[in-house]
């Protein structure tokens, strides 16, 4: 007896607690599932031990009492609950008791589908709606007014004149599944509150304070009754009662309607059952109800609920399971998403053992971790999803899950944009996971313009083990293609072994190895565009061609150097930098030219690039904390070059006029070696860019027109960069290295090689004393 009142109190506590979380703080943290089981273990015991029923358990109650935020509201009539069936057996025992009381043999019944929502009242006086109120404890509710009247669908006056002076209005406050997932998504995307799921949206949304909040979450209402009637009458039964409500104006389910016995009422739930995943709102099971209001009051109420109505209930679409791993899935577009592998479990009538916990922000939003417990929900055509962790039940030791560094499939490096909240791999052209995609991308029209490629063929070409990347397609021969085509057909039950149909396909693998062929002699825009790189659309290959004009040289530059193109950002910078780091994409370029991919219009790059190789350009384009383009101004100008810079003592910074934060925030940047090393091989790629460049065909005419000049070693009145622009707006030229060619060299201090061997070329040599001289003579 001990042990039994001892459960007892736990269920009730535990329950009380569930109903807490529930209806006042929309955060439940068990399952529907295991509430019902609480519940029904208690009501069993104490049926079975009456001595130790209690006039408040949770079992004679409804809900839980007002959060205090709004103002209270009772319920002229109260609200109540409804008993649950599960089973077959248990609707068959309804139907009996009701048969037996009332001493008939045929009931008919309102069977209506059981929406997943909020059940709320609403009061109309003289056709108007003057006020709503949640269920609450069932005897007191909450005003909610003002959030009703933003649902679009509630109607402010009722259409009509029949309607009594006073009408109460019962039904469920919902959020249809497609406005909840639109809200979440939005929300993953833009770090908005994420909902559990839309019973929860509709909750929390009810709950606003300020209805605007509640306007911007789209809620949606189905009346299933009435509450207290005054002067005017009703219909006798409850079906012609819900077709009144719908001629008043009042939206009432579609799916409800009069069936018979318990035969009909099964027939229904199935029915229900079957159309579950693919109605517009979530569902927990469907409610009969005897249809005539002189039975309905016969039968009465027993503590909590009507003996004249039941729920059904469906298989739960919410279980809790254990997460075995998290793992990641690359998609055909290189988006990596976060997986959860979890302990089977039953969920909706479907075993899932894999829920989606769709990004990384999600996943660190929820901080799901191995080996917790979980609650995995399925919905609709939804993928199941992991929507909540039971903190209380982590294992000790669970670490937080972060992202891997690199592509499960391939190897390359995730990454991922500012601001954005899905991973991709940048391993764009050499990744499995990307083949597909990339493939029917390289062949598209304005890409390499391979006619005769569809996405059905490539599939079966990746499939077969014939396209590994891009670059197999240079090798496949006509065999191939017609073994693939055979085999392709085969799979999908073709096998037109006449002639016609060999000669049919051996034309069409003819018309393609003649299109692939065709494609090897392309552009550079083309071929940039094809690659498939992230944010590399046609008017960034375009841009691309235009400024550098060489695969060679752009297949080699660090991503900073691309920002030197107008109209290309940082993440098209970054992104294109990501992928040309990646070993498997240069390979993979490598195989195309070797496989004879030709690219018809290298030229130099764009002369006026000249303008924006300078340290302080480079600066500005870097992102260093605090470095804005005027500090990088100074200390392009400070500094002779990189070199420089990377070795300058750190009080040189503050010599060089930079505040105190912003030279240290610089030298904590310049400390991280994957920063030194960037800011180095920009530089260089900066000098061989430079080195490239044509004369300007505008050469500015001046003293130095015709002259070409080389600068060495470091001036000490300003820098390299801006000693070139000054000399090179006087005409010259300004070249990276000494030959024949060159007519002057500029050497500051510690010059080195290039003074060497302009003085044995016998060029003409300058020391800074001179340069400025000249300088000053023509400013
Ligand atoms: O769709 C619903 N959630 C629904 C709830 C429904 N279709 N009918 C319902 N009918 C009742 C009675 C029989 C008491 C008028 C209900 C509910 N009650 C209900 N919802 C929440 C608590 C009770």
């Amino acid at each position: 007896m001990i042990d039994i009142a001892t459960r007892i109190a736990d269920l009730r506590r535990q329950i009380e607690d569930a109903n807490q979380r529930y209806h006042a703080l929309d955060a439940p943290e068990i399952t529907d599932a295991q509430y019902d089981a609480l519940v029904r273990e208690l009501e069993a015991l104490e049926r079975a031990h009456p001595q130790l029923a209690e006039a408040d358990s949770p079992t004679r109650r409804v809900g839980s009492a007002p959060s205090g935020r709004f103002p209270q509201v009772a319920h002229a009539l109260p609200m109540l609950s409804l008993g649950n069936a599960f089973s077959d057996e248990e609707v068959g025992d309804f139907v009996r008791r009701i048969s037996e009381r009332l001493a008939r043999d045929v009931l008919a019944f309102s069977a209506e589908p059981k929406l997943d929502g909020l059940a709320i009242s609403l009061r109309y006086e003289g056709g108007v709606f003057v006020q709503g109120a949640t269920r609450g404890d069932g005897a007191t509710g909450e005003d909610v007014t003002a959030n009703l009247r933003t649902i679009a669908v509630i109607p402010e006056t009722l259409q009509g004149s029949d309607w009594p002076q006073v009408l109460e209005v019962r039904g469920e406050v919902y959020m249809a599944r497609a406005d909840f997932e639109r809200w979440n998504a939005h929300a993953r995307l833009h770090g908005g509150k994420v909902l559990a799921n839309p019973r929860n949206g509709a909750a929390g949304s009810l709950r606003q304070i300020d209805p605007q909040l509640t306007a911007q979450r789209p809620l949606s209402f189905y009346a299933y009754g009435i509450g207290l009637v005054e002067g005017g009458a009703l219909p006798d039964t409850h079906s012609a009662t819900l077709a009144k409500l719908r001629e008043w104006g009042l939206p009432v389910s579609d799916l409800a309607t009069v069936v018979v016995g318990v035969d009909g009422l099964l027939a229904y739930y199935r029915r229900i059952g079957d159309a579950r995943d693919g109605l517009a709102f979530d569902i927990d099971g469907v409610v009969y109800k005897l249809d005539d209001y002189a039975g309905q009051r016969e039968m009465g109420f027993v503590a909590r609920a009507p003996r004249w109505a039941i729920a059904h209930k469906f298989p739960a679409q919410e279980q809790a399971t254990v997460v075995d791993s998290i793992e990641v899935n690359v998609g055909r577009t290189g988006a990596v998403t976060p997986w959860a592998l979890m302990q089977p479990v039953l969920v909706g009538g479907v075993t899932v053992s894999r829920a989606t916990l769709h990004n990384a922000d999600h996943v660190a939003r929820l901080d799901v971790r191995n080996g917790d417990t979980v609650i995995v929900r399925r919905a609709g055509d939804v993928i199941p999803e992991v929507v909540q962790v039971m903190l209380e039940q982590r294992p000790a030791g669970a670490v937080p899950w972060s992202m891997p560094r690199h592509c499960p499939v391939c190897g390359a490096e995730l990454v991922r944009e500012e601001g954005a909240a899905v991973w991709r791999c940048s391993g764009e052209l050499s990744c499995p996971a990307q083949r597909v995609q990339s493939v029917f991308h390289f062949a598209s029209r304005r890409a390499m313009d391979i006619d005769g490629l569809g996405e059905r063929y490539i599939e079966s070409l990746v499939e077969f083990g014939e396209l590994e990347d891009v670059s197999d397609l240079y090798r496949l021969t006509l065999e191939d293609l017609l073994a693939m085509k055979r085999r392709a057909d085969e799979c999908e039950g073709i096998t037109p072994e006449t002639v016609k149909a060999g000669k049919v396909a051996t034309k069409w693998a003819d018309n393609l190895i003649e299109a692939i062929d065709h494609s090897r002699d392309t552009t550079l825009s083309r071929f940039l565009y094809a690659l498939g790189i992230q944010h590399v659309g046609e008017s960034t290959a375009r841009a691309l061609a235009l400024w550098f004009g060489d695969l060679a040289l752009i297949r080699h530059l660090p991503w900073p150097l691309f920002k030197r193109v107008p109209d290309i950002g940082g993440e098209v910078a970054r992104a294109l930098g990501h992928f040309l780091d990646q070993p498997g994409n240069q390979q993979v370029i490598d195989r195309l030219l070797a496989r004879g991919v030709r690219i018809g219009d290298t030229r130099a790059p764009n002369p006026e690039l000249a303008d924006v190789l300078d340290l302080a350009t480079l600066l500005a384009d870097l992102d260093i904390p605090k470095i804005t383009p005027l500090r990088a101004a100074q200390l392009g100008s400070a500094f002779a070059d990189a070199q420089m810079l990377l070795h300058a003592p750190a009080h040189t910074l503050v010599t060089a006029g930079l505040p105190a934060d912003t030279s240290s925030a610089l030298v904590a940047w310049l400390e991280e070696d994957a920063n030194a090393a960037l800011l180095l091989r920009s530089a260089q790629a900066q000098q061989q860019v430079r080195a490239l460049l044509p004369e300007r065909a505008d050469a500015v005419a001046g003293p130095l027109s015709g002259k070409t000049v080389v600068l060495t070693g470091s001036l000490s009145s300003m820098s390299r960069d801006v000693a070139g622009a000054r000399l090179e707006a006087l005409g010259a030229k300004v070249a990276g290295s000494v030959s024949k060619k060159t007519s002057l060299v500029v050497a500051g201090e510690e010059a080195g090689s290039k003074l060497a061997k302009a003085e044995e070329l016998g060029v003409e040599v300058w020391d800074e004393a001179k340069l400025l001289a000249f300088l000053a003579q023509h400013a």
